[in-house]
């Protein structure tokens, strides 16, 4: 009976897990784990900065009061081509009004404290921007929460006021705020495109917020995540973060040296205030199919009623003439 019922529990777990490749290996040195110490008074691979505390059972890197900024990075660059991060989180605080966010970054210089959701503007890499707090006054087009990437050269500026949406590459709404369950986030580079990921609804799934083909990110920098409080606050704290290396067995990886590329992404985003995109229609192809045979049939029905009707007048009036 006990051994059935493990069973069970490893089938269940590998049905939850299908979606993961079961050879994409975990890198403990970009990971960070319960428990996060190791013999010494470090995080092997890893240091803090801030408001950041380590308590047994999460990292906060805030804790809901106002103006705090906190981060922690991973020390060792990571050289691998493609990855996936998972992220377990969970912001929670008391305030009606609340913020303002936190980033999970892949950039080139680590522990720089910043604006950007406690790091630094101008950037060289990729943000994840987990955005509780909408900053603009002026039409919505996407309600807060909300997650978006940002691929920089250094050259582009977060711009707050705007919630950067003018600098995304992509984005989607999502709600995770004081829930009682895990809330996790997936970020997966694999052969130049990017999908983040969200399971935030307790049904131990992950579900697409959004894809983008053509980020060319090199390799050789340094996962992040930071976050910040304004006037607004909320804790944030993260259980863990997971770097897999992907197993790739399809993949002729390319000898290219992505050491020396600047990061760029071919599409971003057109500014706020684009026009949304129309709802997909929830009717299959093959349901519009049959819709229009239908009609089709219909219509040729009505037709040959319509020529019947008509040639049962013509011939009452023809003898009502004749
Ligand atoms: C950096 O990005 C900006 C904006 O996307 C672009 O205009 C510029 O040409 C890029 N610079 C380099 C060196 O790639
Ligand atoms: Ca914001």
């Amino acid at each position: 009976m006990y051994l059935s019922c493990n069973l069970f529990i490893i089938l269940l777990a590998h049905f939850v897990h299908a979606e993961w490749n079961t050879k994409d290996f975990l890198k403990r040195e970009h990971s960070l784990i319960k428990p996060y110490y190791g013999s010494g008074l470090d995080i092997p691979f890893w240091q803090f900065t801030g408001s950041t505390i380590i308590t047994p059972n999460y990292i906060r890197l805030t804790d809901d009061a106002p103006s705090k900024r906190g981060s922690i990075w991973n020390l060792m660059p990571l050289n691998v081509r493609n990855w996936e991060l998972q992220v377990h989180f969970k912001v929670h605080g008391n305030g009606k009004l609340f913020g303002d966010g936190f980033a999970i970054w892949y950039a080139k210089e680590p522990l720089i404290d910043g604006p950007v959701f406690g790091s630094k503007d101008y950037f060289q890499g990729l943000a994840v921007i987990v955005d509780t707090y909408s900053n603009h006054n002026g039409p919505h087009n996407h309600q807060h929460p909300y997650v978006s990437a940002m691929v920089n050269n250094g050259s582009l500026s977060y711009d707050h006021d705007r919630d950067g949406t003018h600098t995304q590459v992509a984005g989607c709404e999502a709600r995770f705020r004081n829930f009682g369950f895990d809330t996790h986030l997936a970020i997966r580079y694999e052969k130049d495109v990017l999908t983040v990921s969200t399971d935030m609804e307790n049904k131990a799934a992950w579900k697409q917020c959004f894809q983008v083909t053509g980020v060319r990110l090199p390799t050789g920098y340094h996962l992040g995540i930071s976050a910040t409080t304004g006037d607004l606050s909320d804790n944030h704290d993260i259980i863990s973060l997971r770097l897999y290396e992907l197993d790739l067995p399809d993949d002729p990886q390319p000898q290219e040296d992505r050491s020396n590329i600047i990061p760029s992404a071919k599409f971003f985003e057109p500014p706020r205030d684009h026009v949304e995109d129309p709802k997909p229609s929830s009717l299959s192809g093959i349901k519009i199919f049959f819709l229009m045979l239908l009609g089709s049939v219909a219509i040729v029905a009505c037709v040959v009623l319509g020529i019947m009707f008509y040639q049962k007048q013509q011939e009452k009036s023809r003898k009502r003439f004749y």
